[in-house]
């Protein structure tokens, strides 16, 4: 917790104060099942499916110290710890839990964005009279919630969510960290280019071939050439490494939708080619929906014929939806509905629209109605794909009979996925 809040004063201007708080909570369906039997308090306990194809989905912080992580083959997890306690998940309980939490936030600050089932970012610019300074005000959520229902959470605060969202990373577990206005560049400065959600593993790469690993090394490359390594995000990034970026609350929401498309120097005849090509790329926008924390209403397919007629058929959801399952069915049963008119087709795009953040929605909705729910499981395969690279996971209904070793996706250029706003 290096930094703690300061009240430096600037002589010109009022001072600008790091009112972006992030709270999650530590471990948090593990720390949910330590709570209600303490004799588990500093076992490696997970909470996960005990079958061969279980997976961890929380890991408490003991078994984390043996190597333990969200997302890992359950049985991994037992090779790193014989002594490892498995608690089958009770997703309708941790809801309630949830919502306790979200209950204390909400007492004390008006303007809250719940973005996953743990965590939030709040904007406590106005509840600043009433409650203090950031960290008094984060310290006071920390100190409820642990209070109130007996679990640790973490805090961090900044001028911007992006950074508030690392800092609460850094403040783990049961930790808290406000970075000052005016230091936000030096904070971010050492950390890896990781730390910013969205540089996966790819980008990490692209950029390590620069010779880029921190932050603060990303500010010496010219934009040019970070832009090939980074695609449409880099000015966003830019922003965020240098210190400059605002951005506050919802402000992601508004209008947005996310998509990939992708032209073809060859024309594809074969439907069920564009078949193929549209169910990996409805793959790839389920997994960017999940990445980003958000549900998405309607589904939309554009095609675009050699000589430039350009089509978009759009199907809507019974429920708001990050899940590839339900993605791929949609833009298959369009596709299915334009193919004896579409010949051949030199372009192709997915885009999902109508999002909304995923809070609640994606618990209440799929895993209640599922226990081990395709949301939850493909948010575990995301992790896991983002950590060990993309051809160590596949699903096998993206993969073509016999090309079962290659890699499912052939990714995208920087540049064919884009988040509009
Ligand atoms: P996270 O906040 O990502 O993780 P965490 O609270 O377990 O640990 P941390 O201290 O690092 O915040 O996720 C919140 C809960 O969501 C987590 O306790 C279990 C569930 N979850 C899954 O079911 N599958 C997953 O792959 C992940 C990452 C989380
Ligand atoms: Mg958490
Ligand atoms: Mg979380």
């Amino acid at each position: 917790m290096g930094m703690g809040a300061s009240a430096d004063r600037t002589a010109d201007g009022p001072e600008e104060i790091p009112g972006i708080l992030h709270l999650d909570m530590d471990a948090f369906f593990a720390s949910i099942e330590v709570r209600d039997d303490p004799s588990l308090r500093g076992l490696p306990v997970v909470v996960g499916g005990a079958g061969a194809r279980g997976v961890v989905a929380a890991a408490s912080y003991p078994a984390r110290a043996r190597g333990i992580r969200s997302a890992m083959p359950m049985a991994s997890a037992r090779r790193l710890a014989p002594d490892l306690v498995i608690v089958p998940p009770r997703i309708a309980h941790y809801r309630e839990v949830s919502s306790q939490v979200m209950g204390i936030l909400g007492d004390v600050v008006a303007d809250i964005e719940q973005i996953s089932v743990d965590e939030a970012f709040l904007d406590v610019r106005g509840a600043r009279r009433l409650f203090g300074e950031p960290v008094e005000i984060a310290d006071l959520l920390r100190r409820r919630i642990r209070e109130e229902l007996a679990l640790p959470s973490s805090v961090g605060g900044s001028v911007s969510r992006a950074v508030a969202k690392i800092a609460s990373a850094r403040a783990k577990p049961d930790g808290m960290l406000i970075v000052p206005a005016d230091r936000t560049a030096e904070f971010l400065a050492p950390l890896p280019v990781g730390a910013i959600s969205g540089v996966g593993p790819k980008a990490q790469a692209a950029l390590e071939r620069l010779g880029v690993r921190t932050i603060g090394q990303l500010r010496e490359v010219p934009t040019s050439t970070l832009a090939r390594a980074l695609g449409p995000r880099t000015p966003e990034i830019l922003a965020l490494a240098d210190g400059s970026d605002r951005t506050g609350l919802g402000h992601r929401t508004k209008d947005r939708s996310l998509g990939t498309e992708r032209t073809w120097d060859e024309d594809l005849t074969d439907p069920a080619e564009v078949r193929r090509r549209i169910t990996m790329m409805a793959d790839e926008v389920s997994r960017q929906l999940r990445r980003s924390g958000f549900v998405s209403r309607t589904v939309v397919l554009k095609l675009r014929a050699p000589d430039g007629t350009t089509l978009s058929r759009s199907s809507t959801f019974d429920q708001p939806t990050a899940s590839g399952e339900r993605l791929r069915e949609h833009v298959v049963a369009l596709w299915e509905r334009e193919r004896p008119t579409m010949r051949r087709v030199r372009l192709a795009g997915v885009r999902a629209t109508q999002l909304e953040p995923a809070a609640g929605v994606s618990l209440q909705s799929e895993l209640s109605a599922r226990p081990a729910g395709w949301t939850d499981l493909e948010a575990a395969m995301d992790r896991a794909r983002d950590r060990f690279g993309s051809a160590s996971l596949s699903r096998g209904s993206t993969l073509e009979p016999g090309r079962a070793e290659a890699p499912p996706t052939e990714s995208p250029a920087p540049g064919e996925s884009s988040a509009g706003r």
